[in-house]
């Protein structure tokens, strides 16, 4: 079966998954796109070569009849009212991160799909599809490195644009390793502090940068990510899980080793595109095979609603200062 997809948001990451699918992946086309910026949904067709049709709104794309699956890549703050007409419609959807900029409005899209009763949804937490996050959960699912007790982790762009704000830091950055923890460790969180050190002069007045999340989870593994906006050298992703009996490092990307001019260097990759770019590819493939299985099990609305949870307490952290604890509900049984 060959999966017939609409795009709603043509942007960076709309393009990049048209492009994959219509480029490298198998069994699904793009017979759809919408965009609130009608010309950037045109040039995305032209540019990719599309026999796609250009809704003027993401509503009357999600009620299209030739559409069997939707993928929301719009701003995060449009992902819930599209997300909850693609399940009232009967369709499967995608969703980038964040299912929903708050936990609340997750909460709408599981008592939705609960309420329809078949799990319709797949959030972009792409780096559950990773080799090198994959690895790591391997090891500690077979108890290589003892109980895990710690980790540190590291988010750091290169540099972000001004309508970037200090909550962003959160809810559009650190939901990634929100997600990724609580996947690798089996666990979910107990409490969040934010501290901020010094501010780097290369941040815009809006945003603090950089900040440093401190977690800790039920079992009691501790966890500090710097997150680090405008580093200016590249984007790079660094976790090692500490255990009881050994440390994992998440694999470097493969990058050549350069002997030259008295230096012995490797490249730092610049943006997310390239760093997980075999993970989007995974990611899409699961969820075209799932759509036409009628079996979609990827990252689900719960874990979007779980991260969100700790995305909200972790933004109150910021503004208080404080260590903010995390109530964390019973999983209902539809996502056991
Ligand atoms: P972008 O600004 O490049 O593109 C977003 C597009 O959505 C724009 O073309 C905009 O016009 C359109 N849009 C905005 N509101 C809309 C609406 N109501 N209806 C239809 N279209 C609308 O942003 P982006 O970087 O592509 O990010 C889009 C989403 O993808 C965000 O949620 C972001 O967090 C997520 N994202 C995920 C990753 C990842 O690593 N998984 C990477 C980048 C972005
Ligand atoms: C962006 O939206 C992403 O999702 C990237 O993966 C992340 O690294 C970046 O910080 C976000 O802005």
């Amino acid at each position: 079966m060959t999966v017939s997809i609409g795009i709603i948001g043509t942007g960076m990451i709309g393009e990049e998954h048209a492009r994959r699918i219509t480029q490298s992946l198998t069994d699904g086309r793009i017979v759809a796109v919408s965009d609130v910026n009608a010309d950037q949904a045109r040039a995305v067709v032209d540019r990719l070569g599309l026999d796609a049709r250009v809704y003027d709104s993401g509503l009357e794309l999600i009620q299209a009849d030739d559409v069997d699956a939707v993928m929301v890549t719009s701003w995060g703050g449009t992902h819930e009212e599209y997300v909850l007409a693609a399940i009232q419609a009967g369709k499967y959807v995608f969703c980038e991160k964040p299912l929903a900029t708050t936990a609340q409005g997750c909460r709408n899209i599981i008592d939705a799909e609960i309420e329809g009763g078949q799990r319709r949804v797949q959030v972009g937490f792409m780096r559950r599809y990773d080799s090198g996050y994959q690895l790591m959960k391997e090891a500690i699912d077979a108890n290589r490195l003892g109980e895990p007790l710690m980790i540190h982790a590291a988010h750091r762009n290169p540099t972000v644009p001004e309508r970037y704000v200090t909550p962003m830091a959160i809810h559009d950055t650190l939901i990634h390793e929100l997600d990724t923890f609580r996947w690798l460790l089996d666990d979910d969180y107990a409490t969040a502090q934010v501290v901020f050190p010094r501010k780097t002069r290369h941040a815009h007045s809006k945003v603090e940068d950089p900040q440093i999340v401190l977690l800790e989870t039920i079992q009691g593994v501790r966890i500090d990510v710097e997150v680090f906006v405008n580093c200016q050298y590249g984007y790079d992703i660094q976790c090692d899980v500490i255990g009881e009996e050994g440390i994992a490092h998440l694999p470097e990307p493969q990058s050549l080793t350069f002997r030259q001019a008295g230096q012995h260097s490797n490249e730092v990759l610049q943006d997310w595109k390239k760093r997980f770019g075999d993970a989007f590819d995974v990611e899409l493939q699961a969820f075209i095979d799932g759509v036409a299985n009628g079996t979609v099990d990827g990252p689900s609305s719960w874990d979007g609603y779980a991260a969100a949870i700790a995305s909200d307490a972790c933004v109150k952290a910021q503004e208080s200062g404080q260590i903010e604890s995390i109530e964390m509900p019973d999983r209902p049984a539809f996502y056991a």
